[in-house]
């Protein structure tokens, strides 16, 4: 008997594939066995799945720092990752202390974290992962510090405004450029396979509370690179409530609510994409089982009328509404 497998299973399945720690493992075996349809054609898959479940509640955690960990490598999570960069003392702990919940170390005094710390931001209804760093100098990095952000989709640069803004900048472009993680916007720079070796990033302007009138403006115009510069200050919380939307802007994803047919949309956990993503690319990040299978779509959001139907290559839109029909 088909097991009819739904767009919220595989979904679930898709974070089980991809989750780093037997924890997130767990948690998501228990949303596979939540969302999957009860009937008898599921009974074989259920009874494995709570094997499989039962079997991870008992393996003992493994021992913690274990030889070859690589501390600068840190799993994605959520819509994105975003990592700060940035000198010792600029204020990067404490904006990721105030966007998310994630306990890092904020102190008076230079070199206070050791390690990245990740933690989840929110923007409207997704989350997004924001990376706290060590700091970097003009003569100091950690080893293997650069990997984090070779990993990345977004570099936040994090410059203080109270202190010697042109020399951060300096400091933060050269480490960036040498290693040739900067995106150019207008070549994008591609590896054979396609992807995209550098990355975007953008300016966050700390400590805007105690910096100088015009500091902010003096770095913006003297920065030889035209990055979106956001002016905060985590002391007052001026201007913090604009980076979530930074992030998601200079992220380039979309968010699409799937639709069961005959049924309301979810409108609490959306799919995000690349922009410029198909139906059909949709349909493959649910799963290829479901890709395979999918005959046509109907789209409720941006340029196109209501419930019209549309071809597996129709360019979605942020926020579209998707039901997907399968042969
Ligand atoms: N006045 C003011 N002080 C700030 C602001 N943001 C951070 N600070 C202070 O600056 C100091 C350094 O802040 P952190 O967030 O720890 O800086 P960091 O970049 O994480 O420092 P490292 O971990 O050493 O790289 C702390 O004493 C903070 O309280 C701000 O917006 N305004
Ligand atoms: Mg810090």
């Amino acid at each position: 008997m088909p097991a009819n497998l739904t767009p919220e299973y595989f979904k679930a399945e898709k974070w089980f594939r991809e989750a780093a720690t037997t924890d997130e493992k767990i948690l998501a075996l228990e949303q596979m066995l939540r969302v999957m349809p009860r009937h008898k054609g599921t009974d074989h898959l259920r009874a494995d799945l709570r094997r499989k479940l039962s079997k991870l509640k008992e393996a003992p955690a493994k021992k913690a720092g274990a030889k070859h960990a690589d501390i600068f490598y840190v799993p994605r999570s959520g819509a994105g990752q975003v990592v700060l960069l940035g000198t010792p003392n600029c204020g990067k702990s404490s904006i990721v202390a105030a966007l998310t919940n994630a306990k890092v170390n904020v102190a008076d005094f230079p070199f206070a974290t050791g390690a990245p710390v990740p933690g989840m931001a929110t923007f409207e209804d997704i989350q997004i992962q924001l990376i706290d760093m060590p700091p970097i100098t003009a003569d100091y990095l950690a080893p293997g510090q650069v990997g984090t952000y070779r990993n990345c989709d977004l570099i936040a640069i994090c410059i203080d405004l109270s202190a010697d803004a042109a020399e951060q900048m300096r400091i933060c472009l050269d480490f960036l450029e040498s290693r040739n993680l900067l995106l150019d916007e207008q070549t994008g720079e591609l590896d054979e396979h396609g992807n995209v070796l550098a990355k975007r990033a953008f300016c966050i302007c700390t400590k805007s509370d105690i910096a100088g009138t015009d500091a902010f403006q003096t770095l913006k115009q003297s920065c030889k690179r035209s990055f979106e510069f956001v002016e905060v200050s985590a002391e007052t919380g001026t201007g913090l409530d604009k980076l979530p939307a930074t992030f998601f802007s200079l992220l380039n994803i979309i968010r699409i609510y799937a639709k069961p047919p005959g049924k309301k949309p979810d409108m609490t956990e959306p799919f995000t994409l690349p922009a410029g993503a198909s139906v059909s690319d949709l349909a493959n990040d649910i799963h290829r089982e479901l890709a395979d299978k999918l005959k046509f779509a109907r789209i409720w959001g941006t340029g196109v009328h209501p419930g019209q139907n549309v071809q597996l290559n129709h360019i979605l839109n942020d926020k579209d509404i998707i039901e997907l029909h399968f042969a």
